[in-house]
């Protein structure tokens, strides 16, 4: 996701929070919490990013002043996600004694779950509902044949699937 912003910051010191504006975004509002807005602004047009807090649709709440770094109308912007997926290497791949570790992650989930820490700004709960990755034909030509098999493709493993399913039909 990428956009032009079209307003200045605004700043709320009491909440340590800024808002910002791209009036041509059409955003489900609360679809971004928790991922990070980046934009190129800043001393040397570094690539910074902030915590979306909140969203409508056309405005992101981001944690800290945007203002002290630039972002403005006419600065570009993306909305990136760095949650990990279940089937990543990431997972579990962290020192559970490394100094300094958090309590909690970005989000304020225990820093450790399944017994070890997580690499990278979250912790991963692996409740992420498994996603087709492919389905690929396995006979040579679907024509006359029944059964027709393909090979479906999980983004991770699942079970419970019943292998002999089959859905519908379609004349060739
Ligand atoms: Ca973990």
């Amino acid at each position: 996701m990428r956009g032009i912003l079209t307003s200045e910051p605004s700043y709320d010191p009491t909440h340590l929070v800024s808002s910002i504006s791209d009036s041509h975004a059409i955003f489900r509002p609360g679809e971004w919490v928790g991922r990070f807005m980046r934009v190129a602004a800043g001393i040397g047009a570094d690539t910074i990013q902030f915590l979306i807090v909140d969203n409508t649709t056309t405005t992101l709440t981001v944690a800290g002043d945007l203002g002290l770094f630039g972002a403005g109308p006419g600065i570009g912007y993306s909305i990136v996600d760095q949650h990990l997926q279940d089937n990543s290497p990431a997972v579990n791949a962290g020192n559970n004694a490394q100094a300094n570790l958090p309590a909690t992650d970005a989000e304020g989930r225990p820093r450790i779950l399944q017994g070890t820490v997580d690499l990278g700004r979250y912790e991963d709960d692996l409740t992420s509902a498994p996603v087709v990755v492919s389905i690929r034909r396995l006979d040579a030509s679907p024509t006359h044949l029944a059964p027709l098999h393909y090979r479906v493709e999980f983004s991770e493993n699942v079970s419970g699937v019943d292998a002999g399913t089959s859905s519908s039909t379609r004349r060739v």
